[in-house]
């Protein structure tokens, strides 16, 4: 796979001196592993390379080699390389791209989203894997890369957190040969599932306590309406709604499971989850946001009772005329 676009890679690596690797703003386990495992491969390489993300890692991160590196504001400018992980369009990669001097030195695009825009000057982007990592998993050793046990963990990091621990639809016997292969490499998987999946702060279960006291049902829609204030005396700083959105999502009788969570700046963040024959991508997309068919979501302008009752409206509707589909 990838001939051509490994061929090209490696062209564009022989000519870079100095090479930015960016990953997506509010970076998840895919993000930062993908960052942190392209620097071990080009530190292998023997690169000068600059690790960045318009926000840094959230700590349960912190077991990753390189994750110190990581720089949110950029102590220079001048690249001859770009190398972006884990972002559908060019847009993700937030300000550390967008405030590079023009003209832009020239990209490698690793990526898995099926959105993907294709930006890159040369784009390694493999829709069916499961993660940015399952694509550095074949990138990295075609360039010489050996699978060294640090940056096998990353690369696991990336495969665990994208499936949520291999339970999302797209995970498949390769899925599996990959994950074996990193284990065999030297990746410690009860370590990742545990410092990446299972251990969370106290403050999440005070917001799932508060989110899970707030919840209503109606119609198939089981939904949690989150106060500024209320948001804030969990002490949950996050984006998203911290998993409370997939435990609204994974009860019998819910069709579409929501989340909505105002902030100081008045916005309500929406989350939306919902397992198959219903899909909340067009509700999503119709609110103005985006994503995938059983998770997606929008970011709307406040008083949150006001969208709320637009929110919880429409995602009725979606169930109604679904529900008549199927
Ligand atoms: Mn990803």
């Amino acid at each position: 796979m990838f001939a051509y676009e490994i061929e090209a890679s490696k062209a564009l690596l022989a000519k870079a001196s100095r090479i930015l690797v960016i990953t997506h703003i509010a970076p998840d386990g895919d993000a930062i592993g993908a960052l942190t495992a392209v620097g071990l491969g080009l530190e292998q390489l023997n690169k000068q390379f600059t690790l960045a993300c318009d926000d840094q890692a959230p700590n349960r991160f912190s077991f990753l080699t390189l994750v110190d590196r990581l720089q949110t504001v950029l102590t220079h400018n001048a690249y001859d390389l770009v190398i972006a992980v884990d972002c559908g369009d060019m847009q993700r990669m937030g300000c550390v791209f967008a405030d590079l001097p023009d003209p832009k030195p020239p990209i490698i695009n690793l990526d898995h989203h099926v959105t993907n825009t294709m930006f890159g000057d040369v784009n390694v982007v493999d829709p069916k894997a499961n993660s940015a990592t399952e694509v550095l998993y074949y990138w990295l050793p075609a360039l010489g890369v050996t699978l060294t046990p640090p940056l096998a963990l990353s690369l696991l990091t990336g495969i665990v957190t994208d499936t949520l621990g291999f339970r999302t639809v797209g995970v498949t016997p390769r899925t599996f040969e990959a994950a074996g292969d990193l284990m065999r490499a030297g990746a410690d998987l009860t370590l990742v599932m545990s410092e990446a999946l299972t251990l969370k702060p106290l403050s999440t279960l005070r917001l799932w306590q508060m989110g899970l006291n707030n919840m209503r049902f109606e119609d198939g829609l089981l939904w949690s309406v989150i106060s500024n204030e209320e948001r804030k005396a969990t002490g949950f700083e996050g984006i998203g709604s911290a998993g409370l959105v997939n435990m609204l999502a994974d009860v019998y009788q819910a069709a579409i499971g929501a989340v909505l969570m105002a902030y100081d700046d008045g916005k309500v963040y929406v989350s939306f989850r919902c397992r198959p024959p219903y899909s909340v991508s067009e509700l999503a997309l119709n609110l103005g946001g985006g994503g995938h068919p059983l998770a997606a979501g929008c970011t709307l302008e406040g008083p949150l009772s006001k969208v709320q009752e637009m929110v919880v409206a429409m995602a009725k509707e979606t169930i109604r005329s679904q529900s008549q589909l199927s």
